[in-house]
């Protein structure tokens, strides 16, 4: 019986120590003009292992599709790619940015207006998912906002 008990208890350690290998920090994503049709969130993944880990994909039911993105300079121009992975190394943390690695939200159902809170999920590489609330926000740069929008329409 007493060996019994002390298996339940790892197992609970265990899942614990599960939920606690990530956390995210600071998430938001951009409030949308009338009939725009992408959005981007923003956010910092903090990896509290030992072990390099990946991030490999999010969802939401706000979008038609949700894509990881990264921005890089090609002929003067900002441009937007897809990518497969964002990593975040061992013990440290990973910020996705304005003018770098974002969440890509196309096809959007709705508006998002501030006020508003989002639903994401993230996957890992390790097997982790990760359920985030994300506040909408105005993003203040509209330089940054404008140029964000061109790249897209270019890009797809
Ligand atoms: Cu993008």
């Amino acid at each position: 019986m007493k060996r019994l008990l002390l298996l339940a208890c790892t197992c609970l350690f265990s899942i614990n120590s599960v939920a606690s290998d990530l956390t995210v920090s600071d998430q938001y994503i951009r409030a949308t003009p009338p009939h725009a049709k992408n959005s981007a969130s923003f956010l910092t993944i903090t990896n509290h292992t030992n072990t390099t880990i990946k991030l490999i994909a999010a969802d939401s039911d706000i979008a038609k599709r949700v894509e990881l993105h990264n921005h890089i300079k090609q002929d003067g121009m900002m441009k937007m790619r897809q990518v497969e992975a964002v990593e975040i190394a061992a013990n440290s943390s990973t910020s996705l940015q304005p003018g770098g690695h974002h969440i890509m939200f196309l096809g959007l159902n709705n508006n998002l207006t501030e006020g508003q809170s989002v639903k994401v999920t993230l996957y890992f590489d390790n097997g982790n998912e990760l359920n985030i609330d994300a506040p909408v926000k105005k993003i203040n740069s509209n330089k940054n906002q404008g140029s964000t929008e061109m790249a897209h329409q270019a890009h797809h």
